[in-house]
């Protein structure tokens, strides 16, 4: 037995345990006749990527629902993020970033040549900590990179104030952020570049796939050029750029998806009210609630679990949790700033980023998807109240 694996009763075991495996999350999917009927009208036109009529519908159907005035589909949420550090013309030196993300966040800094300089985080939201990040910024900063974590919205304000301050652009991390809005507005509407993911696993997905978000004709233009290599026309290569193209296959999947997210969002405002109402009561469990002035996508559910008030570890939850088929996810442990390839950067130390590091340690995503049943909510929180030494 590992340090992490832990032995439930056998009887609550046998009592709860579910048939089929409960994962973090599952994607929606499309009525695959209304996919059929997609797909047959690209067999008729045989344009399968590269600006097809897909595509531009998806964009705009994007900027209508987000409410954003410039929009770029991507590949995938890192291209997008590489190419709005590209639009940004940030490709070297240090930007100021969290370490509680996905590897896609400090590696899309890495190959863009820039330095990740990990700031601490808020306990509350998970998200960088405004207070920390003026003592951070260095004669080589060029910018600012939060990320809006399990789809709670930046202190944006702040951020954007200290910004201002120094000159230095700010690159939201927005893949969580699909519907998001702060005070009747986008979330999208703040900084210079926000990028989002559209990634299998996110509540709205064209199975691989995001976009960057803009404020300018220009910079939106430029990122155009760039995902598709730097073409401007059959004779003229502008810039160096890359290979960022969303195909259309996956963009009438997108099509489709998006009609859907309205109705996935209040599926899941469901589930997470009786996930809160579940664990209101168990010591040392302490959930997330809704921010004034959000409208929120309820992307993830994510737990702290304080050993000493519960009794049982996070690791230890995690590992129970999988004998009963409820597959839960350590999103974010470890933190970036602990991979091989930061850890010898100055502002990785563990000392400087102890509520990053006591975030990390504690933190567990519950299953969360329109699709989930109630009962499914509810016996999950029964696991997790019996579990309780
Ligand atoms: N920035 C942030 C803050 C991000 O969270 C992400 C991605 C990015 C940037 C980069 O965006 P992309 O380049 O990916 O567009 C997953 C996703 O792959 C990743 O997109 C996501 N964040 C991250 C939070 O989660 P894994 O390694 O945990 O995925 P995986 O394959 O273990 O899937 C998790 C669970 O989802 C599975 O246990 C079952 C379920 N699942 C998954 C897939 C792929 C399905 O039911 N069907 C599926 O097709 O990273």
């Amino acid at each position: 037995m590992t340090k992490s694996e832990a032995r439930p009763p056998q009887d609550l075991v046998e009592r709860h345990r579910f048939a089929e495996p409960v994962y973090v999350t599952k994607p929606t999917l499309p009525k695959l006749e209304d996919y059929q009927r997609k797909l047959e009208r690209i067999w008729e036109t045989r344009w399968l990527t590269n600006d097809g009529e897909c595509h531009t519908q998806l964009a705009q159907a994007l900027v209508d629902y987000l409410g954003v005035e410039h929009l770029n589909l991507c590949c995938n949420g890192t291209i997008a993020l590489l190419l709005a550090l590209q639009a940004a013309r940030i490709n070297g030196g240090q930007v100021i970033t969290t370490p509680f993300t996905f590897p896609a966040t400090p590696h899309a800094l890495y190959w863009n040549r820039v330095e990740p300089v990990f700031c601490d985080i808020d306990e509350k939201t998970f998200n960088l900590d405004p207070e920390r990040i003026e003592s951070l910024i260095g004669p080589d900063t060029r910018g600012i990179l939060p990320v809006h974590v399990f789809g709670n919205p930046c202190d944006v304000e702040a951020i954007q104030a200290i910004a201002d301050r120094h000159g230095l652009t700010v690159i939201y991390d927005a893949a969580h952020m699909m519907g998001v809005t702060l005070n009747g507005e986008s979330i999208l509407n703040w900084g210079d570049f926000s990028i989002l993911s559209f990634h299998a696993t996110k509540l709205f997905s064209t199975a691989e796939g995001g976009a960057v978000v803009s404020r300018s004709r220009p910079d939106c233009e430029r990122i155009d050029f760039m995902k598709n290599f730097g073409i401007a026309d059959e004779e003229t290569v502008i810039g160096p750029g890359i290979n960022g193209k969303m195909n259309e296959l996956q963009a009438a999947f997108g099509l489709l998806q998006l009609e859907g997210v309205d109705s996935e969002i209040a599926s899941r405002k469901t589930l997470v009210q009786l996930y809160r109402d579940g664990l209101a009561s168990v010591p040392g469990i302490t959930v997330q609630h809704d921010l004034p002035g959000v409208r929120h996508n309820y992307a993830y559910f994510p737990i702290l679990v304080d050993a000493a008030a519960y009794g049982v570890t996070r690791d230890e939850l995690w590992s129970s949790l999988r004998q009963f088929n409820v597959i839960t996810r350590k999103y974010f442990y470890p933190l970036c700033s602990r991979y091989p390839s930061y850890a010898s950067l100055p502002s990785a130390l563990p000392q400087n980023l102890p509520v990053a590091e006591r975030v990390s340690a504690a933190v567990l995503c519950l299953p969360l998807y329109g699709t989930l049943s109630a009962s499914s909510v509810e016996t999950i929180c029964t696991i997790i109240r019996e579990l309780r030494r």
